[in-house]
């Protein structure tokens, strides 16, 4: 697992190890994906972001057939709101709130149905699934550590949604050392400019905040 591998991604190959490499799988829970969730009550035709799943699943299966490690984090409240300002949840005029009750139960709370991650992703046993009450996955959350314990250095990202939680999680991995790739075709946003130009200020500058690749040229790698 320790062999060096190489991704050719943009701007540059991404140079890396299965055993130091963790694949994080951002937020892809019923909230987002599925109407009446915390995506839809924003006003977002959620539809876009299923169109991700059978390549998120693909690259997922082939790095679990690797015996790469794999975190999975869902964006999730406690039910009594004690992780969640009130600036997030009172911003702007959603048809239903943070907590408030919807089709799928409280909007973004933990242990909701809609908080689940959709069953195609579901997590197997020795994943790691980090709640999280930011749109990074580091703020308020113990990923540090876990990462740290198991030697990681590299994050492979795929996920929901491309500008908000999977740009804040890799600036958030990127201040604190990781190499980070994000899968361009494992990725979406509710909208596609938003998506396209994130991908480009991601790699410009000589990969400043990390390196984009399609997902079958993770999988080549792995062979
Ligand atoms: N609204 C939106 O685009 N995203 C979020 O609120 N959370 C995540 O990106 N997961």
């Amino acid at each position: 697992l320790l062999k060096p591998r190489t991704v050719a991604a943009q701007p540059f190959d991404y140079p890396f190890a299965i055993g130091r490499t963790a694949l994080v799988i951002i937020d892809m829970q019923r909230d987002f994906v599925e109407p009446g969730g915390f995506g839809e009550t924003l006003g977002n035709d959620v539809s876009l972001l299923q169109a991700i799943v059978p390549t998120v699943r693909r690259v997922l299966e082939a790095w679990r057939a690797v015996g790469g490690f794999v975190v999975h984090t869902r964006e999730s409240h406690a039910p009594d709101l004690s992780d969640c300002p009130p600036s997030k949840r009172l911003r702007g005029a959603p048809s239903l709130r943070i907590g408030d009750e919807g089709p799928m139960g409280r909007i973004l709370i933990a242990g909701e149905p809609g908080n689940a991650i959709i069953d195609e992703l579901a997590p197997i046993a020795g994943e790691l699934v980090i709640d999280k009450p930011g749109k990074g996955a580091f703020y308020a959350t113990g990923l540090t550590d876990e990462l740290t314990a198991r030697g990681i250095t590299h994050l492979v990202v795929m996920g929901v949604t491309t500008e908000v939680c999977v740009q804040t999680t890799m600036r958030e991995a990127n201040d604190r050392g990781y190499d980070c790739l994000l899968i361009e075709d494992g990725t979406e946003s509710y909208f596609p400019a938003f998506k396209e130009a994130t991908l480009a200020m991601i790699r410009a500058q000589g990969a400043i905040v990390g390196w984009t690749a399609p997902g079958a040229d993770l999988i080549a790698a792995l062979a």
